[in-house]
């Protein structure tokens, strides 16, 4: 584990074999029941709440979508985003995939609308992929609610993190169904944690049930983060944040 961490109290959890299997060979898994169902409730409540009140503003600090309600930089959007990047857990899974110190790349909120979140499958690392590594980021989907076969659940191609360089050399119609694909389907409160160089992408909601998440990101720490949390960081949230808090998202 990142000595850092450590140093600044991070208790990393072990994490079963069959976790560790998943990430390293098919680049993905899902850890149920991480988040408490309290917390489920307040996070959706927040990311109404937070909708509602920055309108057509919402997402804009990364990236808006027609047809999902997107939000972001929620580390400066409310108290009950505060342990979600902290989660003991996912920031073991990220040290194992990573395998060297690694910050926020950000915090954001994705729900599609029915017949709308079909996205160009993609990887969210830049960097061409080298089999084997370094990998250079890890992406989380905290599921607010159900992930479903049919409203709109991630599609992933599992074991495309050791597919090496990118995936334009592979693939011409990213939109199109692939047929390796698969959805991450699981209950509200379960997280899923893959390699940030797995081919992936949000897909098409048919039955219009909601289906909040939240996008928690880390990007190895010589990397430049999607959100500069420096540059946002308000001093409300700066008051209440703790040394680890402060060290995750690099903001000193
Ligand atoms: O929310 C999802 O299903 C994935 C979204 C995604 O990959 C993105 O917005 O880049």
């Amino acid at each position: 584990m990142n000595s850092k961490l450590v140093e600044l109290g991070f208790k990393d959890e072990a994490l079963d074999s069959e976790h560790i299997r998943q990430l390293d060979e098919v680049g993905y898994t899902i850890f149920e029941d991480i988040i408490h169902p309290e917390w489920v409730v307040g996070l959706r409540e927040a990311f109404d709440t937070v909708y509602e009140n920055e309108g057509k503003e919402a997402g804009i600090e990364v990236a808006q979508m027609e047809g999902v309600r997107r939000l972001a930089d929620l580390v400066n959007k409310g108290a009950v985003f505060d342990n979600v990047y902290l989660e003991p857990t996912l920031l073991t899974a990220v040290y194992h995939i990573l395998q060297r110190p690694f910050k926020l790349h950000s915090l954001n909120g994705h729900d599609p609308q029915q017949g709308s979140g079909l996205q160009n499958l993609h990887a969210d690392t830049g960097e061409p992929t080298l089999v084997g590594g370094p990998y250079h980021t890890v992406n989380s989907m905290w599921m607010l609610d159900d992930f479903t076969a049919t409203n709109g659940a991630t599609r992933i191609i599992p074991r495309s993190h050791l597919k090496p360089g990118r995936i334009v050399d592979y693939i011409e119609d990213r939109k199109a169904d692939h047929p390796g694909q698969i959805h991450l389907l699981g209950k509200a409160g379960s997280v899923a944690v893959f390699n940030g160089s797995l081919w992936h992408s949000s897909y098409a909601n048919e039955d219009g049930r909601p289906r909040r998440t939240l996008h928690c990101a880390f990007i190895a720490r010589e990397h430049k983060q999607q959100t500069n949390q420096r540059e946002y960081l308000r001093p409300a949230t700066s008051k209440r944040l703790s040394p680890l808090a402060r060290y995750v998202l690099d903001v000193d």
